[in-house]
């Protein structure tokens, strides 16, 4: 325990985590429906910035539409393979008021059957194609695993889901690569570290013919999924004969991507950068990037100098307004200490500090929430300084958790492995690690592995294969049975 009554995140997640959303005012989690939770303001603040910039990527290549909630029975179960995924996850609608419904109408878990119908109205002539639009709304999921804010929700209040079509697949396929780089450049401004794989044939979206997926290491070691991309092809296209007209007059099959985020990306900015006083926000979606704390005591109220202060704290104030910093000034009465842990809790990036001492010099003190390092700057360049300081907070961040993540990736290599030994070595070390190891295409050897230990097999890393590289050239072979393979990342998951 820490004097702020705080666990340590890596000794128990879970009570962190929770203690975290309710202190600093994310959710409250005492909504009496499993799995549905309240934000709280300041949470939705939170939320808000992280999805405005999300908004704000998205709109540069894609349009904003908005489906309705309720899917027809009939359309949701039009595609096999999609509907065998989600059929033991679907909320039904079975009644208006005492009448039950000619039609059962699904909440949707996710709207491919809800737009795709509408694409189909929609797409003519290969003039009509490219389409690519998003929405971010609430979908519905019956998850019979443990629910946990944000993380394992069964209303999914922020999803935003893409969906895509296009006259070929090269089109569709290139696509991907950017809704690859999109999410990229979106987790970058979270200063959230992930890596990206292409999950084994068995664990893709139901209805895909392949996905792509961005994971991110949480502080119990085990990873999360924090967005998934995947293709299509023309699967959906078939069930509901979507077609264009392409140049040469002949009738074609679209070629289609969908692609997803969710909460889970507020979870992974909390739990990544968080410590044992609260949270920490990176200031590119701090609510709060600044709070001002005048020092003045209760005693001193009518001492020398205070009304100064004061002035010098709002005119501080002011002047970060003006420079569009999200500042605030906290001149309540409570003690400067009380304050600091109150700030602290919430995750404001940075504290300034003025007191009498420090107008005689005409500085202030800037504390920093990621290191707490405490410098003296003069007030006369204190608002370019918040600007910087702002900055390298968001940078040291960033580069801090990547580390973290790049530590905690074990290979694991094929020389060390005779059959009996490495299950050991490889339950250790995936205990709070992601490990890259061989293994084969064969699903059944990924299963064994996945329920001889209890991990997922996240899959080959897409692109940087730097990652996950297991040394020497030799030939890899299988942990399982010894064929020869390629490297995949292995590790627990949420
Ligand atoms: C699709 N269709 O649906 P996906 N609680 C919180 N986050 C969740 C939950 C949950 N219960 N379930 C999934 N997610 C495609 C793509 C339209 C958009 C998050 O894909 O089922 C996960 O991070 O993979 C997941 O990667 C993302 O939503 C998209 O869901």
């Amino acid at each position: 325990m820490h004097q702020n009554g705080i666990l340590k995140k890596e000794d128990n997640f879970s009570s962190w985590y929770n203690e975290i959303l309710k202190r600093a005012g994310i959710l409250d989690v005492r909504y009496p429906v499993k799995g549905e939770y309240v934000w709280y303001p300041y949470g939705l603040k939170l939320r808000n910035l992280i999805y405005n910039i999300l908004r704000s990527l998205m709109d540069k290549e894609h349009e904003e539409v908005l489906f309705p909630l309720l899917i027809r029975r009939d359309e949701l179960l039009k595609e096999k393979e999609h509907i065998k995924g989600f059929e033991d996850e679907v909320f039904w609608v079975t009644h208006g008021g005492s009448t039950e419904l000619d039609i059962p109408l699904a909440l949707r878990p996710t709207s491919e059957t809800a737009i795709y119908p509408v694409f189909k109205l929609w797409i003519r002539s290969h003039r009509d194609l490219p389409i690519r639009v998003y929405q971010i709304v609430n979908t519905f999921r019956y998850e019979t695993k443990h629910t946990r804010p944000l993380i394992r929700v069964r209303e999914i209040t922020s999803f935003k889901e893409a969906h895509t079509a296009h006259a070929s697949r090269a089109e569709a396929e290139e696509q991907i690569k950017k809704a690859v780089a999109l999410y990229k450049l979106f987790f970058d401004q979270l200063a959230v570290p992930y890596v990206i794989t292409k999950r084994p044939s068995w664990d893709k979206f139901p209805g895909a013919e392949y996905t792509i997926a961005f994971d991110t290491l949480m502080p119990d070691g085990r990873t999360m999924q924090i967005a998934t991309i995947h293709l299509l092809g023309e699967n959906f296209a078939r069930t509901f004969d979507i077609r264009y007209e392409a140049e040469d007059g002949s009738s074609k099959l679209v070629n289609q991507t969908c692609y997803g985020i969710s909460e889970r990306c507020v979870a992974a900015v909390i739990a990544v950068h968080g410590d044992e006083h609260g949270l920490i926000l990176p200031p590119m979606v701090a609510p709060i990037q600044v709070v001002i704390v005048p020092i003045i005591f209760s005693g001193d109220k009518n001492g020398s100098g205070m009304e100064e202060v004061k002035e010098a704290c709002i005119s501080l104030y002011e002047a970060l307004k003006e420079a569009n910093v999200r500042v605030i000034l906290d001149d309540s009465p409570e003690r400067p200490g009380a304050k600091y842990y109150y700030w602290e809790m919430k995750g404001v990036p940075l504290r300034i500090e003025l007191g009498p001492r420090d107008l005689n010099n005409n500085s202030c003190v800037f504390v920093r929430r990621d290191d707490f390092r405490k410098t003296q700057v003069s007030l006369s360049t204190a608002v370019p300084e918040v600007k910087r300081t702002l900055d390298d907070i968001q940078r040291h961040l960033y580069a801090r958790a990547k580390e973290k993540l790049a530590s905690n990736i074990i290979n694991i290599e094929d020389s060390k492995m005779g059959k009996m030994v490495e299950m050991d070595e490889l339950r250790k070390a995936v205990r709070n690690s992601i490990i890259s190891l061989t293994l084969c295409d064969n699903e059944s050897c990924g299963k064994e592995l996945e329920d001889t230990l209890g991990v997922s097999v996240l899959g080959e890393v897409y692109e940087d294969k730097g990652v996950a590289e297991g040394e020497g050239s030799g030939k890899k072979r299988c942990v399982i049975c010894t064929r020869s393979g390629s490297r995949v990342l292995v590790a627990r998951t949420y």
